[in-house]
């Protein structure tokens, strides 16, 4: 692969540019999450102007190679995570699957007073205490999603005393509580993020998010959790395989 820019060749000298850097990509010279030169150097390096660098990082952004931070720079994109539909796993389940570590770190962690819809999802009365936990959940220093689970069970106020940093929701109320996850309804909309999710999500301008609404049943069929999120629209992608039902 060349390395320079040719002016004889008959592409423009943006497109050039964009396929060295493309190259370097898929040959794992620049791995995800490398934080790559700066326009003022690549413009140097190549000979050519910032808006002719400008232009390739933005179609390689677009492009889902590349991923801008706003005052840091452009870095390698990291790989998206497909995540099936078919079976029921908890983020650091989903994670340790993948060889990677999930982290948290927890926005709010009280006991609520649950809104309608939590009440109805729950199937509660709004007297009963429901545990709110928000947690941006994390791969290194990287942002995934924003989630807030509504929790109830009959000691769920236990659960205010638990350090959920670096600890699995779904693991902690199998092992202590013997509530395990089994069944759970998910619905899941694109949506443009909030300001406060934008930030907490480190988005750049634009970037979509995609809201998941999950119901999660124990295994007697009791709903104990009730968790609105969102995920990076760019860092996402759900995947499920369909069958044509057999009366059809
Ligand atoms: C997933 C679930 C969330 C659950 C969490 C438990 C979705 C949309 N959400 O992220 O409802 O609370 O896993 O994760 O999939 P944990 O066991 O790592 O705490």
């Amino acid at each position: 692969m060349n390395e320079t820019l040719d002016r004889n060749r008959p592409l423009p000298m943006y497109y050039q540019l964009k396929e060295i850097i493309r190259e370097k990509v898929t040959r794992g010279e620049w791995k995800p999450g490398k934080l790559i030169p700066s326009e003022r150097e690549l413009s140097k390096q190549y000979g050519i102007s910032r808006m002719t660098v400008r232009q390739a990082l933005t179609e390689l952004t677009q492009e889902g190679v590349l991923r801008r931070k706003q005052g840091v720079g452009s870095f390698v994109a990291e790989l998206k995570i497909e995540q099936q539909l078919t079976g029921l796993t908890g983020f650091t389940e989903d994670m340790r699957k993948r060889g990677l570590q999930a982290k948290a770190r927890v926005l709010r962690l009280e006991a609520i007073q649950p809104p309608a819809d939590v009440v109805t999802a729950l199937q509660i009365s709004p007297q009963q205490p429901v545990v709110l936990l928000e947690r941006l959940r994390m791969v290194g220093q990287e942002p995934m999603a924003l989630e807030a689970s509504h929790l109830h069970f009959p000691q769920v106020t236990e659960l205010l005393e638990e350090d959920f940093e670096s600890r699995s929701l779904y693991e902690l109320l199998a092992e202590k509580y013997n509530i395990v996850p089994t069944k759970a309804k998910q619905s899941i909309e694109a949506a443009l993020p909030n300001r406060r999710e934008q930030r907490l999500l480190g988005l750049p301008g634009g970037s979509p998010v995609l809201r998941n609404r999950r119901t999660t049943f124990d295994q007697n069929g009791r709903p104990f959790e009730y968790t609105k999120s969102a995920y990076r629209g760019d860092s996402y992608v759900f995947y499920a395989e369909l069958t044509v039902h057999p009366n059809a």
